[in-house]
């Protein structure tokens, strides 16, 4: 069970005070113990968000009609309380509480966290109706429904171009500083079909960083403001904390991600930020390169850009 069950009759203590102190003003985090509250505004019942889900999951309610929930958010990144019919807490920040009040009918209502790729990281739950029958479970899961329909492509989107395979030439100089700005856009994938990103400087993969063993590169990463979502990077070949370098920032923030190569190779860099698979799969990966300083032997491995697990080092030199 959860710790904080061990601490309800302290935490109840706080949450009757900030009760009293401080209303539901959608920015003030207050203690209270997940799947408290009777639903009322006075009273919303409250819904934990962490990275990535929610606590409780499943709410029963005494009768059908308005609701109103509370979200203090303990993740790390923004995360919302949205409803089919588009009621919705909105994002909320870290350390911060937002509400929504939902009218629930008698067959209730199932609700999600909006924010692009949660819902699908498992950030959904259910509010149910005491004495109504409860939904029947999904048996079929996406095993024998239709198949997907490819829409048609659109005659007015933008050119496709194809991205260079090629390496890049080694950066000159021994410390680099490198500027990694996030850009949330639509790109042309296939011709007529374009896709919402998240991207690394605009492309999809992001640019190859390409150095020497010893060199230093200091990474600039920008969210700007006009991007919706907080982002990250990582990079496999950097040795560093990665609760210092490799946390997320928000819109409007930056920092400032430095190390040194120490080791020749090609590594993965991604976006981190929960959930990181999905922020990877919209376009937040690219590769870097550290080569040798002096010439080097070849080895006998087939291929010196193996990309097979995403963090091998090449074995041989690397490409002329
Ligand atoms: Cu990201």
């Amino acid at each position: 069970m959860h710790a904080s069950r061990r601490l309800q009759a302290i935490t109840t203590t706080v949450f009757a005070v900030a009760v009293a102190m401080a209303p539901w003003m959608g920015s003030t985090m207050l203690a209270a113990e997940p799947g408290s509250g009777t639903g009322t505004e006075a009273d919303p019942i409250v819904v934990r968000a962490f990275d990535l889900g929610f606590e409780p999951t499943k709410i029963e309610v005494a009768a059908a009609g308005p609701v109103t929930l509370a979200m203090p958010n303990e993740g790390a990144i923004q995360h919302d309380i949205t409803f089919a019919g588009g009621e919705t807490t909105g994002p909320v920040d870290p350390a911060a509480t937002g509400t929504v009040t939902v009218d629930v009918p008698a067959a209730g209502l199932d609700f999600w966290c909006a924010i692009p790729g949660h819902k699908e990281a498992g950030m959904v739950g259910h509010v149910s109706v005491a004495g109504a029958p409860q939904p029947t479970p999904d048996a079929g899961g996406d095993q024998g429904g239709p198949g997907a329909v490819l829409p048609d492509p659109d005659p007015n989107a933008p050119a496709y171009t194809l991205f260079p395979a090629e390496a890049p030439a080694l950066l000159p100089g021994e410390v680099h500083d490198y500027a990694l700005v996030i850009q949330e856009k639509t790109v042309t994938v296939a011709p007529g079909y374009v896709i919402a990103t998240w991207t690394f400087n605009g492309t999809v993969p992001g640019p190859t960083i390409r150095v020497k063993v010893g060199d230093t590169i200091r990474v600039h990463l920008v969210n700007p403001a006009s991007n919706q979502l907080a982002h990250s990077v990582d990079f496999h070949a950097s040795q560093v904390a990665w609760n210092d370098e490799m946390t997320s920032i928000n819109p409007g923030e930056e920092k400032i991600y430095e190390w040194q190569a120490d080791y020749a190779g090609v590594w993965m860099y991604h976006c981190g930020t929960a959930p990181a698979l999905h922020h990877i799969a919209n376009g937040m990966t690219a590769w870097s390169s550290w080569s040798p300083r002096t010439a080097c032997r070849r080895s006998t491995a087939s291929s010196p850009w193996s990309r097979a697990s995403g963090t091998s080092a090449v074995r041989g030199c690397p490409p002329a």
